[in-house]
């Protein structure tokens, strides 16, 4: 109900904007998503895009970098350490909303997944000079000497199509550069100068991991516990409609990401001689480490559906005594209170009579609009008729409206009207066509007409 008051007061300050369904998207809007009918011509299915982006970092994530310090110095410093370990996923798709088994509920995968991690280790000092020697410029930039600079990245970033779910996981590998963590000269230590040769061994360290992400389900809420969420690429759930002009719905994943890293550590023989190098690695000793899972649970994106909502309508319409030959229209007025276009196909009972036809079979009402249903009496016979039109509409808990209609043939010649026994018309379906006697009838009949012979003949 709130809604449906905000959508009016929009209406009458936005109609330039308006769009369809019904009201502009304005900014302050409760809920993220407005779904939209999936076409101009299936009024009973909606869609709405969706949207998710979640970075977790873990608790050992630390960031720090003075920046270039002192400001407005000619000599400036800037050191910084990183622990980077954070790990991102983007995903997209939408939420489909059908009827009028409501409501049908599906989450078709979207086209872009991203799966994005960085676990590793920066540190650095860097030193900027920017001065005046004896009236020469100088400008330099660069790392401080001495002091150690680790640049350890485990990262990757891949793409894939929403949602993953199991088996069709996503999954991204990525290998670190090699960081020698320390090496011995051996050679220093047997007297030989280091400026000629240098030789020993050497510690090297690179590392992989590999991250895979899986959506597990896909949340709606509200919901009972008998309502499932979806957990199939494919899968469809429902949810109980209660009336009304719209229905919202928060949506969101819940999935998780599996780490699995291997640290290889490489013990090498290096050699240097007149400043070239040789390395020999010796073995690679692999050990893995254990990030273990990360349940990614994504905000919720509130989805306002906006739907058809016919009011109540008049369940018989009377067409009185109308002349053969001749015609009466009457309408019916179909009062759209809901968000969304409406629509009424009309049809009358299989063994209706000729006598009545819609002017237009289908009817479309705007939103918070009123448009009417016309039937035509046009009798054929004398006599009563009557039958009943259904309106199949697209309200997803008024799927159809009942409306009685009768009326009454005059005039016309007895002989038209099949006499004796025009009256009858309305018992056998009012199609003024009586059902030809059975032979044990006409038996009886002639039975009579003898009778009444013999009984003249005296
Ligand atoms: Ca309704």
């Amino acid at each position: 109900m709130r809604g449906l008051v905000r959508a009016l007061t929009l209406g009458s300050v936005a109609t330039a904007t308006s769009v369809s369904p019904a009201f502009a998207d304005g900014g302050a809007d409760p809920w993220d998503v407005l779904a939209a009918y999936c076409s101009e011509s299936d009024l009973e299915c909606t869609t709405a895009k969706l949207s998710y982006a979640k970075t977790i970092s873990l608790p050992v994530a630390f960031d720090f970098d003075t920046g270039w310090v002192p400001q407005g110095s000619d000599l400036q410093v800037r050191f910084f350490l990183k622990i980077p370990a954070s790990t991102t996923v983007e995903l997209d798709g939408a939420l489909e909303t059908t009827w009028p088994e409501a409501m049908t509920l599906a989450t078709p995968g979207g086209t872009h997944g991203l799966l994005k991690f960085d676990y590793g280790l920066e540190l650095g000092a860097k030193a900027k000079l920017d001065v005046a020697v004896v009236g020469v410029p100088v400008k330099w930039e660069g790392d401080i000497p001495y002091v150690p600079k680790v640049s350890f990245h485990l990262a990757a970033e891949t793409t894939f199509a929403p949602w993953a779910f199991a088996p069709t996981i996503a999954s991204a590998t990525g290998k670190s550069d090699k960081l020698r963590l320390f090496e011995v000269n051996l050679l220093d230590m047997l007297g030989i100068p280091k400026q000629l040769s240098k030789g020993g061994v050497a510690l090297d360290v690179s590392g992989d991991l590999t991250a895979k992400y899986q959506t597990e389900r896909i949340r709606i809420e509200p919901a009972k516990v008998t309502e499932k969420p979806i957990t199939s690429a494919t899968g469809t759930t429902t949810r109980s409609f209660p009336g009304g002009a719209f229905v919202e719905y928060d949506v969101f994943p819940e999935g998780r990401v599996d780490y699995a890293g291997t640290l290889h550590l490489v013990p090498t023989f290096f050699v240097e001689v007149l400043g070239k190098d040789f390395n020999i690695p010796v073995v690679d000793i692999p050990v893995s480490f254990d990030i273990g899972k990360q349940d990614f649970v994504f905000d919720p994106v509130r989805v306002h559906v906006p739907l058809p909502d016919l009011d109540d309508t008049v369940t018989e319409l009377d067409f009185g005594s109308v002349d053969i030959g001749e015609s009466k229209t009457l309408s019916l007025s179909l009062k759209n209170v809901g968000e969304a276009k409406a629509r009424a196909t009309g049809f009358f009972d299989s063994a209706a009579p000729k006598a009545f036809t819609a002017v237009k079979p289908e009817v479309l009402v705007a939103s918070q609009a009123a448009e009417t249903f016309s039937v035509k009496f046009s009798p054929t016979a004398r006599g009563k008729v009557s039958t009943v039109l259904t309106l199949v509409t697209n309200d997803p808990d008024e799927r159809f409206i009942k409306v009685a209609l009768s009326g009454q043939g005059l005039g016309g010649s007895p002989a038209d009207a099949g006499a004796p026994g025009a009256g009858e018309a309305e018992a056998d379906g009012g199609c003024g066509c009586r059902a030809a006697p059975s032979p044990s009838t006409a038996g009886l009949w002639v039975l009579a007409l003898a009778a009444l012979g013999l009984r003249r003949r005296r």
